[in-house]
């Protein structure tokens, strides 16, 4: 059984689809990060980055103590090799994959994050912060949209890679992208929403960057307001 501390956000979504797509017995935790449970010591034990998604692997191979594990990227990783299931065992395709991952985890993941942060979250318009995100993100579109225009998936065959890279798609539109502007993107982000898991995956889940209601004071200072030290 797989612990999963969860909230429904793109790094959050990414480990929510891998386990729908292996069909590995799993349960969600919630974690409020609203409310700042993420800052609580009990968390921080599992996630001291103070981030989900985080996970406990109760039944490790070898049957060692359970694992736990942050960072969504270590997490597909290391479920992947638990499973022996999307990437590959030759050294070619595990390559392939690797830079993908690693890609998505430094750069698209981290630049849509700040783009999705000044178009939705900011409190006043920052014209040059939005320009500068705006610019990287779509770059890091257009990158990804020349990798899929000879192949299905982004590592060839379908691998952790898509799954990292989905639900950083999911939200293009408060990323100020326009995906008529890549159509091999286009094609494999559509191919990718109506997989079962996928659809499994996002069954009621809210677009993070359209909240019902207008964040608080309190949950602004919680969320965005964070120093070196840690407040539970
Ligand atoms: N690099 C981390 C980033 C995780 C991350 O940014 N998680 C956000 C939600 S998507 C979070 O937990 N934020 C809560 C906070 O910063 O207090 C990963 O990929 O796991």
């Amino acid at each position: 059984m797989i612990d999963l501390y969860f909230a429904a956000t793109p790094n959050g979504l990414k480990a929510k689809l891998f386990l729908e797509e292996a069909q590995l017995p799993y349960r969600i935790v919630s974690v409020s990060l609203s409310k700042g449970e993420q800052l609580k010591p009990e968390f921080l034990a599992i996630s001291p980055n103070n981030k989900i998604p985080a996970i406990i692997d109760h039944a490790p191979a070898g049957g060692s103590e359970p694992v736990k594990l942050f960072e969504s990227g270590a997490i597909l990783l290391y479920l992947a090799e638990k499973i022996g299931r999307f990437i590959p065992q030759d050294v070619h395709g595990r390559a392939e994959v690797l830079q993908w991952l690693f890609w998505q985890m430094a750069g698209l993941g981290p630049m849509a994050g700040q783009i999705g942060h000044f178009n939705v979250y900011a409190p006043e318009k920052v014209p040059y912060a939005i320009d500068r995100y705006t610019r990287e993100t779509s770059r890091l579109y257009g990158v990804l949209d020349r990798r899929l225009a000879d192949r299905p998936f982004i590592a060839g065959e379908f691998s952790i890679a898509d799954i990292a890279c989905y639900p950083w798609i999911v939200p293009h539109e408060a990323h100020g992208q326009n995906l008529a502007e890549f159509p091999h993107l286009k094609r494999w982000f559509e191919n990718m929403a109506v997989r079962p898991a996928t659809l499994r995956t996002y069954e009621g889940v809210e677009n993070v960057y359209a909240p019902k209601q207008a964040i608080s004071e309190e949950e602004r200072k919680i969320l965005f307001n964070q120093g070196a030290k840690v407040r539970a």
